[in-house]
């Protein structure tokens, strides 16, 4: 299987470049997607570093000002119509050297410093040439980088404890979840939005594989919210309707820091790694103490406008797990929960695990975000397996990402009970993290054994 799988996620990277960027897949994610291009990133470092490179270069000359990295950088030679919301909706001023409406004004969990040490670190597999670009790439990146970090830290530390918080769902990635549910629900519903603005992935998917419109109607709501407010991040726990710590984003973000220590590593900045190596801890701490639940034993969304946890069980609950500073009994806990019944390693399934609980009443196998199977949670859950010393359990992790996009296609999604693949199809990060899976056994740097 390794070859044909190989072959045919090479392909699916090959037919996503768009000149200059990647996109997540063709018809229905038109433009650049932030956390998409690290992931693809990633997988595309094997096949051509140079477009792996490209790639984050064209993503963070998008960067703003005040150092937030876009979810989407839109492609100029893509129609308005193309996907919604597309740059009138979100009508960015001009910054920089950047036209007006050339991104959004939200971000995505940031995966990029963790891409760029990953497509550093396989760039020496390719000759001298290639390491000299990689030291290059990496050290035009690390500033950015570091901006990213800092604004995440600062301007987005709603709740003064050190962690980020998103101002929308879809700055979480997982963007259906239902993490977001309490909090949403204090979120109006305006359908008459959706009249003004139409819909337009559901020309182009199956709607019972995306969110409600209510929901989207929340969704667009929020963004004019944010947008009307010129995107500032002042008060925002008094004046944004969403503002959320995330488990999965902030251990994103702490392992960035990571990633970051080792980056900084080799360009010599020592004393920048030991910062890093700090901030790590600091954010392991927070998410520690902030996101765990005693009582569920794990980890959830916590509302900061009033202080309440989200009782979902969500597979970004797991993700804390890579980080290599987190406590024994919370590490241990994670694994309890991902054996369990509501996540079922592969070991009971032989599937890797869900994005929410499959014991819930409202697991749903086909919406998005709300059941379905991701790769790339997958592959941050076999990341963090590996951080702490599970090794049995990332390598049938592994194994079963493998079986199920070999088997099924490079589907965005997948059906949790039968495999069968949902949403896009040929879509970037299920191919280019397929193609890490198969290539690269190694331990992640900081990992504890
Ligand atoms: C909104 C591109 C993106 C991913 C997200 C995923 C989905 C967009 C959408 O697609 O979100 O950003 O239109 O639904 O939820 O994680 O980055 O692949």
């Amino acid at each position: 299987m390794s070859a044909e799988l190989w072959n045919s996620a090479a392909r699916v990277l090959e037919d996503n470049w768009a000149g200059d960027h990647m996109v997540p897949s063709r018809k229905l994610y038109p433009h650049q997607w932030s956390w998409d291009a690290a992931f693809i990133a990633i997988g595309l470092g094997y096949v051509n570093p140079s477009r792996a490179w490209r790639d984050l270069r064209s993503l963070f000359e998008a960067q703003w000002p005040d150092g937030r990295v876009p979810h989407i950088v839109f492609d100029p030679a893509t129609a308005e119509g193309d996907y919604f919301p597309g740059p009138a909706f979100w009508n960015v001023p001009a910054y920089g050297r950047r036209a007006a409406r050339g991104s959004t004004g939200i971000v995505q969990p940031p995966m990029h410093a963790i891409a760029a040490w990953e497509v550093y670190r396989h760039a020496s597999g390719h000759g001298a040439a290639c390491a000299l670009q990689a030291h290059t790439e990496l050290a035009w990146l690390y500033p950015r980088l570091v901006a990213q970090q800092d604004y995440l830290l600062g301007r987005r530390n709603a709740g003064a404890a050190g962690l980020a918080a998103i101002v929308h769902p879809w700055e979480s990635g997982l963007d259906n979840s239902p993490s977001w549910d309490p909090a949403l629900a204090g979120v109006p519903a305006d359908l008459s939005l959706l009249e003004t603005y139409r819909r337009r992935d559901l020309a182009v998917a199956d709607g019972a594989q995306r969110p409600t419109d209510r929901d989207y109607a929340r969704y667009v709501g929020l963004v004019l919210n944010y947008r009307d407010g010129n995107y500032s991040d002042n008060d925002l726990a008094q004046r944004h309707g969403f503002v959320v710590e995330c488990p999965s984003f902030n251990s994103i973000l702490g392992a960035a820091e990571l990633s970051l220590a080792q980056i900084a590593g080799v360009l010599g900045l020592g004393d920048e790694a030991r910062r890093h190596r700090d901030q790590a801890q600091r954010i392991t701490m927070a998410i520690a103490s902030r996101l765990w639940d005693p009582q569920t034993r794990t980890f959830h969304a916590r509302d900061v406008r009033t202080g309440r946890l989200s009782p979902a069980h969500c597979v970004s609950g797991l993700m804390p797990l890579m980080l290599p500073d987190l406590a024994p009994d919370q590490t241990e806990a994670i694994m309890t929960e991902a054996r369990s019944a509501r996540f079922g390693l592969p070991e009971q399934t032989l599937l890797p695990v869900p994005s929410y609980d499959r014991t819930a009443p409202d697991f749903d196998t086909q919406r998005y975000w709300r059941g379905p199977i991701w790769i790339n949670m997958n592959w941050l859950l076999r990341r963090g397996m590996l951080v702490h010393g599970y090794r049995d359990d990332a390598e049938d992790l592994r194994r079963s990402m493998l079986r199920l996009v070999h088997g099924n296609g490079h589907f965005e999604y997948f059906d949790p009970r039968t495999g069968e693949g949902l949403g896009a199809p040929r879509f970037g990060w299920t191919a280019a993290l397929s193609l890490d899976l198969l290539a690269d056994r190694s331990m992640p740097a900081y990992a504890r054994v």
